[in-house]
């Protein structure tokens, strides 16, 4: 080979290799269904990508491609990039049945793999697919709070992956209540069939699994005559859903529970003209995420890892990314009310029920774990039996910090697990052992400075020997997290606060842990909320109620306007009343 062939081969490497940066430069392709039933759906994804790119400023190309909606569709979508382009870096793909399509064909090649707007995917690679929707299951669960108030259902559900895991999942949880379910193609104008068949069963709710065509399918509801109530999911918070409101008002559904004022929503108005939904706040906060790992990280190879167990608060608010590559955030029940998208009034109530009976049935697991205990006890309060009677008491309650027993003198004679340091401790001054010894009956205290060196609550109970005679006590003292753990996992997916208060004004559990423990009544830092204190007089003289009032907002930064409803918990003795209050929004 001559040196000139060599500089000439040189140069040709060299001009490929420039091409390669200049045509192959573009890390991301967006698989969309540009051409299909849900082309709204991928402009306004499109639109909040590109909205983000142009906020963050940065050099990510993304090309977009059209699915047409289908698995297939994306596929040829992809192939046909590769053969033009080469492998991206990166792939986006809307829709389940495309994201469980492209998990396999995106993992064999090596490609990162971002799904949006897919609820119900299958990943037949594990440990590969990000996936910022969440799982439909988590939506379920919350959905089925609502629906468990009805007696016959129907289940009216797009033909594809989303619509029948839906269809599967309730059915599996709702069972008899479900007197029908039909699918239905979504490309297809025409219901009047189905529609006649769900009017035969008479249902009192119907399920729509449906994006945009909820509105037409809502009108052919409504003019059929069916008065049942409608419900929705995720997809059907559209636009057009508003435009038909003479037929959707009354539409309650789950949805994830960003904030309207949010900073997003204003810029995409602005610039677009046009209300984004969930779909164009997941595809920003998709993308302004992407751009941060970019940012992080110097190969897209540690991309997957470097989303797991990722926090990031975006447009949807606080996001997590779990072990297993799905997204989780708060979500909600909306309703179509007045032709808007509101928050339903109904979930509150319906919240703070259910944390008053989860605070509930752990006091009476306790307390009926306790009344065993004391009957194992009553042959003698120490020894190995007794041992082992309250180890096994601390272990089938996991919300225990220790388990002790007391003698008739009111001093504590065993403690597990083994915190030896307050055995021989006298604690007969405190106030629910006097109540108890007095009564010779149960008592759970109000909130109290244990010898343990924190502030709990105590559960107290008698015990007597074989002649009736009373020999001591064995007692649960709860964890510091008690009450943080159970409102936590109750609360977990919506945008509200609960608190815990005595009747004598002690505030045993809020949010902001530097509150437990203070006296809305008497400390300084509530002189100036007014409207506050007065509201907290009222809780503690009536059980149950509601109100307005101004205090700080979550984190606090600054003065809001919050509204609150309250009930009440009576466990032996001690009232707890449970408070649940958000931002008022208007
Ligand atoms: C989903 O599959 O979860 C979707 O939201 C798809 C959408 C195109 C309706
Ligand atoms: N500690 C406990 N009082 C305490 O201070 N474990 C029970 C009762």
């Amino acid at each position: 080979m001559s040196e000139n062939t060599k500089s000439v081969n040189l140069v040709f490497i060299l001009v490929i290799l420039m091409l390669n940066v200049n045509l192959f430069g573009s890390k991301v392709v967006a698989i969309l269904p540009f051409t299909s039933v849900f082309e709204k759906i991928a402009q306004e994804q499109k639109d909040a990508i590109n909205l983000a790119l142009g906020n963050y400023d940065n050099e990510i190309e993304i090309i977009y491609k059209d699915s047409k909606g289908t698995a297939e569709g994306a596929i040829t979508a992809l192939d046909e990039f590769i053969k033009s382009n080469g492998n991206p870096e990166i792939v986006i793909s809307c829709a389940s049945w495309v994201a469980t399509a492209l998990n396999p064909v995106t993992a064999e090649r090596g490609l990162f793999h971002l799904a949006i707007g897919s609820a119900s995917i299958e990943r037949e690679i594990k440990n590969h697919t990000i996936r910022m929707t969440v799982d439909e299951q988590v939506e379920e669960e919350l959905l089925s709070y609502y629906l468990l108030q009805f007696n016959k259902i129907a289940v009216f559900y797009m033909n594809n992956e989303l619509g029948t895991t839906w269809n599967r999942v309730l059915r599996k949880r709702l069972r008899e209540k479900i007197n029908i379910s039909i699918s239905y193609d979504p490309e297809m104008k025409d219901f009047d069939n189905e529609i006649s068949q769900i009017k035969k069963a008479e249902p009192e709710a119907i399920v729509l699994i449906s994006s945009s065509n909820a509105a037409k399918i809502s009108e052919l509801i409504r003019k059929a005559g069916i008065n049942a109530q409608l419900v929705g999911t995720r997809p059907i918070e559209r636009p057009e859903i508003l435009t038909a409101s003479k037929y959707t008002n009354g539409l309650i559904f789950t949805s994830p529970s960003f904030d309207s004022e949010n900073e997003m929503l204003k810029l995409f108005k602005e610039k677009y003209n046009y209300k984004p939904t969930f779909f164009g706040l997941e595809a920003y906060d998709t993308t302004v995420m992407l751009i941060t790992a970019f940012k992080e990280n110097s190969s897209v190879k540690d991309f997957y890892n470097w989303y797991i167990d990722r926090n990031f608060i975006g447009a949807l608010g606080s996001i997590k990314i779990k072990q297993n590559g799905d997204a989780n955030y708060p979500y909600m029940f909306k309703e179509v009310k007045d032709g808007k998208f509101t928050i339903a009034e109904f979930q509150y109530a319906l919240i703070l029920e259910q944390t008053r009976q989860e605070i509930d049935s752990i006091f009476d697991k306790m307390g009926f774990d306790l009344q065993q205990a004391a009957n194992e006890l009553s042959s003698g309060i120490t020894g190995k039996k007794a041992d082992m009677t309250i180890r096994r008491l601390h272990e089938k309650n996991p919300l225990s910090y220790d388990v002790v027993t007391i003698d008739p003198k009111g001093v504590i004679r065993n403690v597990y697990p083994d915190h030896k340091e307050i055995v021989n401790k006298d604690i007969s001054d405190q106030e629910q052992v006097i109540r108890m010894m007095e009564l010779n009956k149960p008592v759970v205290s109000k909130a109290f400075k244990a010898v343990e060196g924190f502030v709990g609550f105590d559960y107290e109970y008698p015990i007597f020997n074989e002649k009736n005679e009373y020999i001591g006590a064995v007692s649960i003292l709860t964890k510091p997290s008690f009450f943080a753990e159970i409102i936590n996992s109750k609360i977990a997916s919506f945008p509200v606060e609960i608190c815990v208060m005595q009747t004598d004004g002690v505030i045993v559990y809020d949010i902001n842990e530097e509150e437990i423990g203070l006296n809305l009544f008497s400390s300084e830092s509530y002189d100036n909320y007014p409207t506050l204190r007065q509201l907290g007089r009222k809780m503690s003289i009536f059980p149950q109620g509601s109100g307005d009032y101004e205090y700080l907002d979550k984190n606090m930064d600054k003065v809001v306007e919050k509204e609150l409803i309250w009930t009440n918990l009576h466990v032996h003795g001690t009232e707890f009343r449970i408070a649940l209050f958000t931002e008022k929004k208007d």
